[in-house]
């Protein structure tokens, strides 16, 4: 098991507890342009958390809502909000006001801090919120030079951790369920360390003198943990990039000599291009991939190429990070792996009874991080008899080694994105255009999948490119702009049951002309 005191702050244990270890000169961060300490991000963060309750009366317990790109800013934010005994909602910075809304009723959130750059659509949601009453802006550049930085300049750099229970909740990491009404999974202050302990220290193996890099927002568990818990738990380099396209993530492991990176399948294809082209990727010695499963050919290709290992893993909000993942020493093409240690996985069918190997069902898994959702119904339909069933098919081989079979619910995934196809539908039918519609995942060789749309449009719409653009747009700015749907059809009705329920199984079947 894992053994941690009865009270625990894991930002302490992520900065202060660094310096005290003696790793104070060593560089925690990279970003815009400039590294920061271990001391700096020590002081750093006290300074902020000492601003958030003393000017902004940021209470224990209470739900701060961070919004930012990448960046350093919003590492220290995440931070100083924890010590101050807050509970943390990272946003990714796509999120229009409506979507933003849902997480601000569901969480309850009273306070915001938000990178100046992108306050906008965080104000019009407070416009209208009985529950979100200070956003409070930060300078995500290297200028520090916003509200909350200010506050923070003259505060001393010593400040008293809140003492949290290993067990208080430190972080309610949003996930948008098949339906597109959000779900917050609840994740205590151990929690955040276990992920560390467990995955990134058994299977990656960090050392202080790793580089992470990655492109999966902070506002992804998979970023968070990937980008600030497992570089800070172990003394090394996070790099924080706002535009982690793959051009940019090259040349941050041509810069900083990575030796780290976590992004998806998609990503690595096109830094396989990179190296075509003159890329030196040399300094890597782990590529991690998750968010969608990693085809056989990619990985091959990565060997081949770099001949450094990638690992292919599986990970859930719910979990907060990855729980079955191929070991450095134990890997193959196409397969996920085995549990990580203090993890347990199982397929089963719809009755919670094990499937013998060889047999696909539904994936359940259970281990120290998960699952509790917050004030949710849905728990007693996603989590059973203390096992979290994931919404994909697995199947384990005779090695009892986890294959990935195919999703099991409705999500799109695509280029790493989570997509719930209802939330797309409900902004297409926003459009005075559309009469009906149906969106689901279809194959797409660069993203897995992509979003595509089944439309019947009201009489007089023209069914052309140029409505296609038209809803395009329009679900780019009602959405966040990922989820739109990069394929659009028109059809004249869609596919239904006989009680009028649309069958998306047959547009993916192809069976709709
Ligand atoms: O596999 C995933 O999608 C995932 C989700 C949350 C955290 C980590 C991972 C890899």
């Amino acid at each position: 098991g894992f053994d941690y005191p009865d009270y625990l702050n894991c930002a302490v244990e992520l900065t202060d507890r660094l310096v005290e270890k003696g790793y104070g000169d060593r560089t925690a961060l990279i970003g815009n342009g400039r590294r920061r300490t271990y001391k700096e991000l020590s002081d750093w963060t006290n300074r902020l958390a000492r601003a958030l309750v003393e000017n902004y009366g940021v209470k224990p317990g209470n739900r701060i809502l961070i919004r930012s790109p990448n960046n350093p800013a919003m590492v220290a934010c995440w931070l100083a909000a924890t010590k101050a005994g807050a509970v943390v909602v990272n946003t990714m910075p796509m999120l229009r006001a409506g979507e933003l809304a849902k997480i601000v009723d569901k969480a309850e959130i009273a306070v915001a801090l938000c990178d100046t750059r992108i306050k906008d659509e965080l104000v019009a949601c407070a416009k209208d919120s009985r529950f979100l009453k200070q956003v409070v802006g930060f300078d995500g550049t290297a200028n520090h030079d916003a509200e909350l930085d200010r506050a923070a300049l003259d505060k001393p750099v010593t400040f008293e951790a809140v003492k949290t229970g290993r067990d208080d909740v430190a972080l309610l990491g949003f996930t948008s369920g098949t339906t597109g009404v959000p779900k917050a999974t609840m994740h205590f202050h151990r929690d955040i360390l276990i992920i560390a302990d467990a995955y990134a220290r058994e299977v990656l193996n960090v050392t202080p003198d790793d580089v992470f890099v990655g492109s999966p927002p902070l506002a992804f568990t998979f970023g968070l943990g990937g980008l600030a818990v497992f570089p800070l738990r172990f003394g090394a380099a996070a790099t924080l990039l706002e535009s982690a396209t793959p051009p940019n993530m090259v040349e941050i492991i041509e810069t900083y000599k990575a030796t780290i990176s976590f992004t998806a399948p998609t990503a690595y294809r096109a830094m396989m291009k990179a190296m075509d082209e003159g890329a030196d990727l040399s300094s890597l010695r782990i590529a991690v991939s998750a968010g969608e499963t990693l085809p056989a050919p990619v990985y091959e290709e990565w060997v081949a190429k770099t001949g450094k290992p990638i690992l292919d893993g599986i990970g859930a909000t719910e979990m907060l990070h990855i729980f079955i993942s191929n070991r450095l020493d134990d890997r193959a093409p196409g397969v996920t792996g085995r549990p990580v240690t203090g993890y347990e996985a199982k397929i089963v069918d719809g009755d919670m009874k094990e499937l013998p190997r060889g047999t696909i069902g539904r994936l359940a898994v259970r281990g120290p991080t998960g699952c509790r959702y917050l004030a949710d119904e849905r728990q007693m339909v996603y989590v059973r008899d203390g096992w979290n069933l994931t919404g994909d098919s697995f199947v384990q081989d005779e090695n009892g080694r986890f294959r990935f079979a195919a999703r099991s619910d409705d999500m799109i995934l695509s280029a790493g994105y989570n997509i719930a196809g209802p939330e797309v539908e409900a902004a297409l039918l926003g459009h005075a255009f559309v009469a009906e519609c149906a969106v689901i995942g279809a194959p797409d060789e660069e993203r897995g999948q992509v979003v595509e749309a089944y439309v019947v449009l009201v009489d007089g719409a023209a069914a052309d490119g140029s409505t296609i653009r038209t809803l395009q747009d329009h679900v780019k700015a009602t959405i966040a702009p990922y989820k739109y749907p990069r394929s659009v059809k028109f059809v004249t009705a869609l596919p239904k049951t006989q009680t009028g329920k649309i069958q998306r199984f047959r547009l993916r079947e192809g069976g709709v002309a």
